[in-house]
């Protein structure tokens, strides 16, 4: 028997579940329900349940939504339309409700007591997500962060959560039930330690990240960064332009961890960091937990965003704004963007003219294939350009360390050695202009 046997046979027996399979929540069947606040037959929202459901090894079986102004405050759908519900669910053999919105604690009891079958929500499905997809030490914390929180304010069971954090997946699945109500005291005085040591061990993780963070700043190397919507190919996009080799995958939330590599354009070097994709109601215990991760998109000196070009337009119009909302959101609303529509590959030629018709700032790409891509360097180029600033240097033979900062800023430098040093001539990012004032000849101010 192979290692690779052992291991498979190791997390059945864990599992419970007995030979052959595998994920455990492959046997789970989910009615996705969801209520429509604008215009009917849109169900969109629907189609990213589904695909949020199928990435946590959930099925859709069915799918039912209610077109009302807002949810209703108790039990999420009306009467008449929960009666309906009832009956979908013995119709096609669902275990699980599945709704496209965070709901509230009370809400969920209700549904679950109307029900009597296991309702989870968007959220609680993302977290799921994000906990089988962390791989690092910080991811890990962050998720279980959010996770921790999501559980406490609704004054769940956490045995399911604590036993997976020793014995790995022993649960049977989303939506699994703790123990009764007796144990929820402990519980949450539980949670509540394990919730401040984990903010303990994050500042920890995220000192060593800052320190990291000011050495790259330090290095004065321009930094891009790649954000977009969930599944939109930027870490597909991050190979295609550095050669990274970082993991891709057609699920939701491959990436959680930021990566930085280096690349080189028209003679100067950037940096380009990979991080989380976006998503539309995006939880917001994951903003939280996730805060430093995110603020790698908040330091970049230019961001991507990258937009599945291949979605029909009404679904790439929410993801775009939902991108927007969150880029707003970390505080980075204000940092100059270049639009790259990927997945050119996909459209036919009338396609990819819709797509960028009327859109001066943006530009098309296919990371798959690799067409476009000159095109989009050459954008990121010519966006630092603009930021560009003349200097003129006169630098002691001794400060060596200085005239190699400007080389990597500047790119090209014109210079002639004089007896009192090296004058030099180059252009430089107008934020970093000041780091060589001390130098600033012949009446140009770097400053
Ligand atoms: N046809 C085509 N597929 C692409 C292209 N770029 C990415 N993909 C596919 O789209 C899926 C998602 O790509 P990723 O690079 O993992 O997307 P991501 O934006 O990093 O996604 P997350 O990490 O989940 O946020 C993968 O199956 C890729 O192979 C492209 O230009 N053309
Ligand atoms: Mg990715």
């Amino acid at each position: 028997m192979t290692p690779g046997d052992d291991t498979e046979t190791a997390r059945e027996r864990r599992s419970g579940t007995g030979a052959g399979v595998r994920n455990p929540r492959a046997r789970q069947r989910a009615v996705a329900i969801g209520v429509v606040r604008g215009t009917p037959g849109e169900d969109v929202e629907l189609d990213e349940l589904s695909e949020l459901l199928r990435t946590a090894g959930v099925a859709t079986e069915s799918r039912m939504v209610q077109q009302r102004a807002e949810p209703d405050p108790d039990r999420y759908f009306g009467r008449g339309k929960l009666d309906e519900l009832k009956v979908e669910i013995k119709r096609s053999g669902a275990n699980l409700v599945a709704c496209d919105d965070e709901l509230a604690p009370r809400q969920e009891r209700n549904l679950e007591g109307a029900l009597g079958v296991p309702v989870i929500d968007r959220t609680a499905v993302i977290l799921d997500i994000f906990a089988d997809h962390a791989h690092s030490a910080a991811g890990k914390l962050q998720v279980e962060l959010a996770q921790l929180e999501y559980n406490l304010a609704r004054m769940r069971g956490l045995w399911t959560h604590l036993e997976r954090l020793g014995a790995g997946r022993m649960d049977g699945g989303i939506g699994t039930r703790g123990p009764g109500e007796s144990q929820i005291e402990t519980d949450r005085r539980l949670a509540r330690d394990r919730i401040s040591a984990l903010r303990r061990e994050l500042r920890h993780v995220e000192r060593s990240r800052e320190t990291m963070r000011a050495e790259r700043e330090r290095s004065a190397i321009p930094t891009v960064a790649l954000a977009g919507y969930t599944n939109a190919g930027k870490s597909t996009l991050l190979n295609a332009i550095t050669g990274a080799g970082v993991g891709v995958g057609d699920r939701l939330f491959h990436t959680l961890d930021p990566t930085t590599r280096s690349f080189e354009h028209g003679g100067r070097r950037y940096l380009l960091t990979d991080t989380v994709g976006f998503i539309r109601k995006l939880p917001h215990q994951l903003v939280d937990a996730f805060k430093a991760t995110l603020e790698e998109t908040t330091l970049a000196d230019l961001i991507v965003h990258v937009v599945d070009g291949s979605e029909p337009p009404a679904a790439r119009e929410a993801a775009m704004r939902a991108v927007d909302s969150v880029l707003e959101e970390i505080g980075a609303g204000e940092t100059p963007r270049i639009l790259a529509y990927n997945k050119l590959d996909l459209l036919d030629p009338e396609g990819r003219r819709d797509l960028l018709v009327g859109e001066r700032h943006a530009v098309g790409v296919s990371a798959a294939t690799g067409e476009g891509i000159e095109g989009l360097l050459d954008a990121i180029e010519a966006a630092f350009a603009a930021t560009l600033e003349p200097v003129e240097l006169l630098i002691p033979y001794d400060e060596g360390a200085i005239l190699n900062e400007l080389h990597e800023v500047a790119g090209e430098v014109e210079r002639e050695d004089r007896e009192d040093g090296v004058l030099v001539r180059a252009r430089v990012p107008r934020d970093l202009s000041h780091r060589f004032s001390a130098y600033s000849v012949g009446g140009r101010s770097a400053a």
